[in-house]
C-alpha cells in the first residue's frame, strides 16, 4: 500500500501557514531560491521541505540539501534554497514545482498538488528519502528549520540538521554525503572533514612558498567569521605562514549582519568597510553574510581604496592555472575556458581573450547559468563581478594531474600544484574561504602584492544603477542579458545612447531578486559611464511605466 503522507502533511501545514500576498502577486523561486522578509518564510520553508523530499525520492534516495540564508541581505530577511545531490543548484526544471507548491492557496490544495507532482514525475512515495540542511546566523533561521523538519517528518524523510554553516559548506556536505564510500568520494561527511580537506590541499598547493604580510578578512558579521576562525586551527603549524586577522565577526548582535560591511557592501559602495587601520597597501578582503562571495582590496595612503573584484579573481585564476597547465605539458589535452556575465568589466574580457588567449563565454546572471557552462570545459573558471565563483575541474583533468608521468621536475611541480588546487577549490559552488585560499596561493607563487595583481589591466569606468519600475516583468532579455527583446523599441534607444560615447557598453535587465531593473554602463571615462547609465536608466523608467 502506498504510504499516505496526506494527513500528516495537512496537519503540519496548518502549523506553518503561508502569508497570502496581494491579489495578482505570487512567490517565485528565483536565482537564489525564495528570499524575502523572514516573517513571510515559515510556510514557504515548510513547502520547500516537501519538495526536497520529493526530489530525493525522484533521484534514487540521494541526499538533497536545503540552505536557510539570505546571504548579503539585511538581518531582517531570510531565504531558503535547495541543493542538488552533487552540491549544485536545484535543477532549473524543478524551480517551477517549488513555485507551484508555495503558491497553493490552501493546505488541501497543497496536499493535492504534492500528490499530483509525485504522480506526474513518477515518484515512488514509498522510497526512502534524505534531506540535509544548515542555516546562517540569522535568528529567524531557528523557526524556519523547525518548519522544514516538520515537512520532513510528515513525509517520512530521513534528515540531518548540520546547524550553522556557510552556504558552500552545506554544498560540500551534500556532495560528500552522496559520494561517501565511492571512488568519487568528495571528503569526510562533517564540518571538520571540510576543514581538513581545505587545510591539507592548501599546504600542498603552497609548496613552501612564503606569504607576505597579514591578510585582514572582513566577515560581514556573518557565519564566515566563526567558520574561518575554526578553519585556521586546522592549518598545521609551521607548514604555511598564513597570517589572518579576522574582523567584523560579531555574530552575537544579529542586527549588525551585513551592516556597512561585507563583500556586497564593498562592491556596491566601492569603499572599504570599517576595519582596524591596515598597513598601507596591506591585503584586505571581505566575505558576504553566507561566505560565498569574496572581494579583495587595499587602502593606499595617497590614492585611497582599490578593489579587486570577481573579474580580477577570475583573470588571476585563469592566468595562473593556464600557466600551470602549460608547464605540466598538458596544453594540448586540456581545454580551459572562462565564463562571465554581462556585468564583467570589458577590460577583463579583453585581457582574458587577448592576453591570456582563453575563450570567454557570457551567460545570464546567476550561479546556475555560469556553473553549467563552466562544466563544458576541462577547466572552467567562472566568477560573477560580485565575487561569487569558482574553478571547475573535469574528472579527466583531475585524472591527468594525478596520472601523467612528469618529464621534468618542473612538470612534476606543476602537476602537483594542479592536483592540490583541484582539492582546494570548492567544486560545488563559489566558496569565499576556499577562493581566498586560492588567491593567497597564487599571490605567493607569483610573489605578487595586490598592486602587482591590479597592474595586469585597467578597468573601464563603470556604473550600476537600480531603477524602480511599475512592472519589471515587462523587460525581457536575449543574448545572455546583453539586449532587451521587450518592450519593443527600448533596445533601439539604448543602442542610440551607447553610440554617443567612446568604448561604451550598456544593458538593462530585470532583477531576479528584487522588484526593480538594473542598468549597467561602462565607457572610456568615469563621467561618460555615469552619464550613459543615467540616460539608459531614464529610458528604462519610461518603458517601465508603460509610456
Ligand atoms: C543572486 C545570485 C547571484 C546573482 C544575483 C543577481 C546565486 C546563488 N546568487 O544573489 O549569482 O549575481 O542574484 O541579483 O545564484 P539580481 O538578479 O537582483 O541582479
Ligand atoms: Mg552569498
Amino acid at each position: 500500500m502506498a504510504p499516505n503522507h496526506d494527513d500528516k502533511i495537512l496537519a503540519a501545514s496548518k502549523r506553518h501557514p503561508i502569508v497570502p500576498l496581494e491579489k495578482g502577486q505570487f512567490y517565485k523561486y528565483g536565482t537564489a531560491g525564495f528570499r524575502m522578509r523572514a516573517s513571510l518564510l515559515e510556510g514557504i520553508t515548510f513547502r520547500v521541505g516537501l519538495l526536497a523530499a520529493l526530489r530525493s525520492r525522484k533521484l534514487n534516495s540521494q541526499a538533497i540539501g536545503v540552505m536557510v540564508t539570505a546571504s548579503h541581505n539585511p538581518a531582517a530577511d531570510n531565504g531558503v534554497k535547495i541543493v542538488d545531490p552533487m552540491g549544485e543548484m536545484l535543477e532549473q526544471d524543478w524551480e517551477k514545482y517549488a513555485t507551484g507548491l508555495v503558491n497553493c492557496q490552501s493546505d488541501e490544495e497543497l496536499v493535492k498538488q504534492y500528490n499530483e507532482l509525485a504522480h506526474q514525475l513518477k515518484i515512488d512515495l514509498k522510497a526512502p528519502a534524505k534531506v540535509i540542511y544548515g542555516r546562517d546566523t540569522r535568528p529567524s533561521g531557528h523557526k524556519l528549520v523547525s518548519a522544514l523538519a516538520d515537512a520532513l517528518e510528515a513525509t517520512d524523510t530521513e534528515y540531518v540538521d548540520h546547524k550553522l554553516l556557510t552556504t558552500p559548506q552545506l554544498h560540500y556536505l551534500v556532495r560528500a554525503t552522496n559520494t561517501e564510500g565511492t571512488p568519487l568520494s568528495y571528503g569526510k561527511v562533517s564540518e571538520a572533514g571540510y576543514y581538513e580537506k581545505l587545510a591539507h590541499a592548501f599546504v600542498r598547493a603552497m609548496k613552501n612558498k612564503k606569504i607576505d604580510g597579514t591578510l585582514t578578512v572582513d566577515c560581514a558579521n556573518g557565519i564566515g567569521g566563526p567558520k574561518l576562525s575554526e578553519f585556521l586551527k586546522y592549518i598545521p603549524k609551521g607548514k604555511v605562514n598564513l597570517d589572518v586577522k579576522v574582523v567584523n565577526d560579531d555574530v552575537l548582535r544579529p542586527e549588525v549582519l551585513n551592516l556597512d560591511c561585507g563583500a556586497d557592501f564593498v562592491k556596491t559602495k566601492q569603499r572599504a568597510p570599517p576595519i582596524p587601520k591596515p598597513q598601507p597597501g596591506a591585503r584586505c578582503c571581505s566575505l558576504d553574510g553566507d561566505a560565498d562571495r569574496l572581494m579583495y582590496y587595499w587602502i593606499d595612503p595617497e590614492r585611497g581604496f582599490f578593489m579587486l573584484d570577481g573579474d580580477r579573481i577570475s583573470s588571476l585564476a585563469a592566468s595562473f592555472i593556464g600557466d600551470l597547465v602549460e608547464s605540466a605539458g598538458l596544453k594540448h589535452d586540456i581545454r580551459i575556458g572562462v565564463v562571465q556575465t554581462a556585468y564583467a568589466n570589458g577590460a577583463s574580457t579583453n585581457y582574458i581573450t587577448q592576453h591570456l588567449k582563453l575563450p570567454v563565454i557570457c551567460t545570464p546572471t546567476g550561479v546556475k547559468h555560469l556553473h553549467h557552462v563552466a562544466q563544458s570545459f576541462d577547466i572552467g573558471v567562472y566568477f560573477e563581478a560580485n565575487g561569487h565563483g569558482t574553478v571547475l575541474f573535469s574528472p579527466d583533468a583531475l585524472t591527468a594531474f594525478k596520472e601523467k608521468q612528469p618529464q621534468s621536475p618542473a612538470q612534476k611541480d606543476a602537476l602537483e600544484t594542479l592536483a592540490a588546487l583541484g582539492d582546494l577549490i570548492n567544486q560545488t559552488v563559489g566558496d569565499a574561504i576556499s577562493d581566498m585560499l586560492m588567491v593567497e596561493v597564487i599571490l605567493a607563487h607569483k610573489a605578487w602584492s595586490l598592486r602587482d595583481w591590479a597592474m595586469t589591466y585597467s578597468d573601464l569606468p563603470n556604473r550600476l544603477v537600480r531603477v524602480e519600475v511599475g512592472n519589471k516583468d515587462l523587460f525581457h532579455t536575449t543574448d545572455a542579458e546583453r539586449r532587451l527583446s521587450h518592450p519593443e523599441g527600448a533596445q533601439q534607444e539604448i543602442d542610440d545612447a551607447v553610440k554617443k560615447y567612446k568604448d561604451a557598453r550598456s544593458f538593462a535587465r530585470a532583477s531576479g531578486t528584487e522588484n526593480a531593473c538594473r542598468v549597467y554602463a561602462e565607457a572610456a571615462t568615469r563621467s561618460e559611464a555615469n552619464e550613459l547609465a543615467e540616460r539608459v536608466a531614464r529610458i528604462i523608467e519610461r518603458y517601465g511605466s508603460g509610456q
